[in-house]
């Protein structure tokens, strides 16, 4: 009994650590990136280039830091697909108001976006298993991307 004892501690030890072990790696595999990004009444996000590895699931926050009213001074976070025309993106979504400046006809470029944020207000997207690529993304209320609301996701 005597001898044996320290065998059971030493791989009852082995089988908590192995526990341990595989439920930190689950956890870290199940829990993305996060990125922070402002944007505020100057019209600038705080954050223009992300780069991130094939196959990696980022999650980018949006907060609107600024304090002007929503219709006049709104902001989003829109991503684009590779190869994406963001100028015309933006000309398109001046005349979707309606659907917060996401274009219908557009729709098809979109990876994902953000709620339209008023002053003090948060949303986030989850960028699922990236691809290798170079994704553009913009706000898409009307002149923010003329004036500079844009920056680049590249994965490679
Ligand atoms: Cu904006």
């Amino acid at each position: 009994m005597k001898i044996r004892l320290p065998f059971r501690f030493s791989s009852l030890a082995l089988a908590f650590a192995g526990l341990f072990l595989s439920s930190a790696l689950v956890a870290s595999a199940a829990e993305p990136r996060v990125i922070e990004i402002t944007a505020n009444d100057t019209m600038k996000f705080s954050v223009t280039a992300i780069t991130a590895k094939p196959g990696e699931t980022i999650k980018i926050v949006l907060t609107n830091a600024g304090t002007l009213p929503k219709e006049a001074m709104g902001h989003n976070l829109v991503v684009l697909k590779p190869g994406t025309d963001a100028a015309a993106f933006s000309a398109a979504a001046v005349s979707a108001k309606a659907t917060e400046y996401i274009p219908d006809s557009q729709k098809d470029k979109v990876v994902a976006h953000t709620a339209l944020l008023g002053p003090k207000k948060s949303d986030e997207i989850v960028l699922k298993n990236l691809a290798a690529g170079e994704y553009p993304f913009i706000c898409s209320f009307p002149a923010h991307f003329a004036v500079g609301m844009k920056g680049v996701i590249t994965v490679k």
